[in-house]
């Protein structure tokens, strides 16, 4: 193994995964996961990736089902599938030669991906930080709000369109509809950082506040004037990673 991109197998299905800042010597891995309709190359993935690097933790992005360069459609993802994906990144870094402890961090549905995943996992996870987590996708698809339409939840549509990436399935609202964010958070009671702008046009402000407050060991940090994808104050989303992890790697 090497750093670099290559694929990981889930299940017979390929994810493209960048590793980076890895040397076989013991250290931390944080894998990181991008939102909808996202990918792993996106600015604020990346450094926060970097930000990672510099504490002399590895990291491990990839490309979710249906995203970026990985197998699977766009139109065909739920978070399910994006779940059984994260277990198998949490089984591949932990196999990795030096890996210590793993942290997950995540934006948006990413964000919520790990705040999901660090319940499953909770033994296996050492930190997690949501980055805009979009946990109320699974209420407001209860409720049939999505994407800014509306919906009856118990006869939902076959497809919901999305901008220019074409069609989502209706499996997308059936998986997001029977998620227990609650029950997730309640059952990770390891440390986590939330960190969430107060200009967010996608993800209200509140919901990374009350995630926050709900976990058992959560801590927040709100990013003020700044927007979904940090836009304007990105060199703040990192400083907040490394201040809060700086003393778990060196301490
Ligand atoms: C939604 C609002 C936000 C939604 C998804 C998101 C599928 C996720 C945003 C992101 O990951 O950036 O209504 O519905």
């Amino acid at each position: 193994m090497r750093n670099g991109t290559f694929w990981i197998d889930c299940d017979g299905m390929r994810l493209s995964a960048v590793l980076e800042g890895w040397d076989g010597s013991p250290r931390p891995i944080a894998i990181i996961v991008h939102g909808f309709t996202g990918n792993k190359v996106e600015r604020h993935i990346v450094a926060v990736a970097r930000a990672f690097n510099d504490l002399g933790v590895a990291t491990l992005r990839a490309d979710m089902y249906g995203h970026g360069q990985s197998d699977g459609a766009f139109r065909d993802h739920t978070l399910y599938k994006w779940l059984t994906d994260g277990m198998a990144l949490v089984d591949w870094a932990r196999a990795l030669e030096g890996v210590t402890d793993l942290y997950l961090c995540g934006h948006s549905q990413g964000g919520l991906l790990v705040m999901l995943l660090a319940a499953l996992e909770q033994d296996r996870v050492a930190g997690l930080i949501p980055m805009s987590p979009a946990a109320m996708i699974p209420e407001m698809a209860r409720k049939g709000e999505l994407l800014g339409q509306t919906f009856a939840p118990d006869h939902l549509p076959e497809a919901l369109g999305v901008w220019d990436h074409g069609l989502l399935g209706s499996n997308y609202a059936r998986v997001a509809q029977a998620i227990d964010v609650e029950a997730a958070i309640d059952r990770y009671k390891g440390p986590v950082l939330v960190i969430h702008g107060d200009q967010d046009e996608s993800v209200p402000v509140q919901v990374g506040i009350d995630a926050a407050r709900r976990y058992a060991r959560g801590e927040l940090v709100i990013i003020p004037g700044d927007t979904h994808c940090y836009d304007c104050h990105l060199e703040r989303v990192t400083a907040a990673v490394t201040n809060w992890m700086e003393p778990r790697v060196h301490g």
